[in-house]
């Protein structure tokens, strides 16, 4: 049961897909002050609050404070509030689990514990929200039930659960090139190689470079010959250049954001100067979603979108205050109070928030100040391509993945956690982060795999494509100016396709399961407390069930050569050292230190249940599923429901 609750009058987000009327009496269990702006509740010491999507810290939430404000901040550090995305799906698991969905596009802080240990603290700038109240014996079947108010997710084509090779950038069509012959040679497995800003024309959005990637329609098709799909990139701000078609058409229809005075907004990101499209504008929208088709016809059947908070550089207006204010210091000594300021002054510049106080979208007859909507820019650039999609590919599906998000967006693409780095805990953190995303509808997605900024080492690399191995989204993504992560540069080249071949016997399982939680509004990873109620369960933070299958619990330490790992009933372990060679270990229920090599993958089968098992493959394409094998653990091949379809005709 869902019931909706109003505070305000909040402006539309297009979130939810049910109308559900609005209660006459006052939200229960929260005290809501109208002057602060603030609501609370009190926490027992047991309850556990889980959601919020993609943010930092724990499955638990609780101890922190989580700002929903899609922001551009490479530095996922303990103490941020924000990250690219706003989620504001929570589920309270007091004496009884109730869920919450704060549907406005405000910036809110959810203060969970924080400032006072026992009380949750809901601090908003306006207090204008619809809250939607799910209500459910069950923490599954509340998730259920909010999934029903949302709409169904974003499925993506089979082939986008391949492994994809990526890299800040590919500059060349022979360096693509190169990168596949070396996958061919090592025999690992691929399915897709991420195009990042240097495949455009100078950061162009929609146009190629020619001088590096000549006859780029015959290049795509020599790469699809070869079973690998092109995914390029395409980000929000659009470059200010006379005789650039997108430029002069957005102008001349005055699509791009404006500013108070109505001309248009000059920011610089990539491309140098730029202007944003307003994609809260329909139209807009519509123009930019058809821009997709250029790639469509050269071929391409995939995008990730980024720089969708927005990310801003600087405005052009800014920069200009900012050499104003320099100018004032000239020639006078700096005492500490000005020095700060001075330095500041600039260093403030990029992503700074009083820009986004500058300009204005036209949002359902309304003009509104982006700073009012801004949770909802990446959410509407990413509809503004699903919605394309529809039109220009009815039968086929076309992967989207984006940087921001919203709810709402789920319905039209997943998304990557963007800028993680090759640390440790950053592999830890993608663990974490799976459970809350699918909560709140984003299913297909994952973490930059081998971690995006800083240099990854060999270890690191392997345990977390070990980690990630049930990600949705399989992507080895790393920054300019690191070290190189292709598979094939490593040492033990063998142990890397050992791992990779695993990933692709595990995709029947993957995609079935998948499906089903897509079909069924169901999540696919799982905290263990979703499943069982006992106390070590609610606390386990680094374990995840899979499906209905299975539990994995990742070696995320460096140097480790095994980890503890706690079963909420018997389990069988299955070791795996490559897809030929395993075995199988029937543990019992509690706490077994089990050891991991660094070149094997361990999983639990639950009882009662089945894992399929695919034969080598070369890509998605090439799986025989007349070859799959069942390792069953107190169940019959047959207890399963393997799901399957052809991967590429469009569903929703
Ligand atoms: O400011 O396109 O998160 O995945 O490689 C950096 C370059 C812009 C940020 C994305 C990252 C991508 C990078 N982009």
């Amino acid at each position: 049961m869902i019931k909706r609750y109003r505070l305000g009058n909040p402006i539309k987000t297009y979130a939810t897909v049910m109308d559900i009327p609005v209660e006459k009496e006052t939200l229960p269990d929260w005290t809501i002050d109208k002057e602060s702006k603030t609501l609370k509740r009190t926490l027992s010491k047991e309850a556990i609050v889980y959601g919020l999507g993609e943010t930092l810290r724990g499955i638990n939430k609780r101890g922190w404070t989580y700002r929903s404000f899609c922001s551009d901040d490479s530095q996922h550090m303990e103490d941020k509030k924000s990250l690219y995305a706003a989620q504001n799906f929570f589920i309270i698991d007091d004496e009884k689990p109730v869920g919450y969905y704060w549907d406005t596009p405000e910036s809110v802080e959810f203060d969970i514990g924080c400032t006072d240990i026992d009380t949750f603290i809901i601090k908003h700038q306006e207090l204008d929200v619809d809250i939607y109240v799910c209500i459910a014996d069950t923490k599954k079947e509340i998730v259920k039930e909010f999934r029903k108010l949302i709409g169904l997710s974003f499925i993506p084509p089979k082939w986008a659960f391949g492994y994809g090779q990526s890299r800040w950038s590919y500059f060349t069509a022979d360096e693509v090139r190169d990168l596949v012959a070396k996958y061919e040679e090592h025999d690992i497995p691929i399915d897709s190689v991420y195009l990042d800003i240097d495949y455009m024309d100078r950061y162009k959005d929609f146009t190629i470079n020619e001088k590096d990637f000549p006859n780029f329609n015959d290049f795509v098709k020599e790469m699809k010959e070869k079973g690998v799909h092109l995914v390029p990139i395409i980000d929000a701000g659009v470059k200010v250049e006379e005789g650039y078609d997108v430029y002069e058409e957005g102008v001349k229809n005055g699509f791009f954001c404006k500013k108070e005075d109505g001309s248009n907004l000059v920011a610089a990101v990539w491309p140098g100067r730029a202007m944003f499209p307003d994609f809260l504008n329909e139209e807009a929208r519509k123009w930019f979603g058809d821009k997709y088709k250029i790639l469509l016809d050269a071929g391409i059947e995939g995008f990730w979108n980024d720089m969708n908070e927005p990310a801003i550089f600087y405005t052009e207006d800014h920069l200009k205050e900012v050499f104003e204010e320099i100018e004032k210091y000239k020639g006078k000594n700096l005492d500490i109070d000005s020095f700060f300021k001075f330095k500041g002054i600039v260093g403030d510049i990029d992503n700074n928030p009083e820009d986004f106080k500058r300009f204005f979208h036209e949002y359902e007859g309304k003009r509104i100040r982006h700073d009012k909507v801004h949770n909802l820019f990446g959410y509407n650039m990413t509809k503004s391509a699903g919605e394309a999609f529809k039109r220009l590919s009815p039968d086929k599906r076309i992967l989207m993945f984006s940087r921001s998000s919203f709810i709402g967006m789920h319905r039209y693409g997943g998304i990557w956690t963007g800028d993680n780095k090759s640390w440790w805990s950053h592999l830890l953190l993608s663990i974490k982060q799976m459970p809350a995303l699918n909560m709140c509808g984003f299913l297909y997605s994952g973490c930059d795999l081998g971690g995006f900024g800083a240099d990854t080492t060999e270890d690191l690399m392997l345990r977390w494509l070990e980690a990630g191995i049930f990600n949705p989204l399989y992507r080895n993504h790393s920054a300019m100016g690191t070290r190189r992560q292709e598979l094939y540069t490593f040492k033990r080249v063998e142990d890397f396709k050992n791992i990779v071949d695993l990933r692709y016997a595990f995709i029947p399982y993957i995609y079935s399961e998948f499906m089903k939680a897509a079909l069924n509004g169901e999540m696919y990873f799982m905290p263990l407390s979703f499943e069982y109620s006992d106390d070590r369960s609610k606390e386990t933070e680094d374990q995840l069930l899979v499906g209905e299958s299975i539990m994995i619990a990742p070696v995320y330490e460096q140097n480790a050569t095994g980890r503890f790992v706690y079963l909420p009933e018997d389990m069988k372990m299955v070791r795996f050292r490559s897809l030929d060679d395993y075995d199988e270990e029937e543990l019992t229920k509690g706490d077994h230190y089990v050891k991991v090599g660094l070149n094997e993958l361990v999983v639990f089968i639950r009882p009662g249940h089945v894992l399929p098992i695919g034969p080598k493959a070369k890509n998605v394409d090439d799986i025989d599923y007349s070859k799959i094998k069942y390792l069953t653990y107190k169940a019959e091949a047959s207890d399963y429901e393997l799901y399957n379809d052809d991967g590429l005709t469009r569903i929703q």
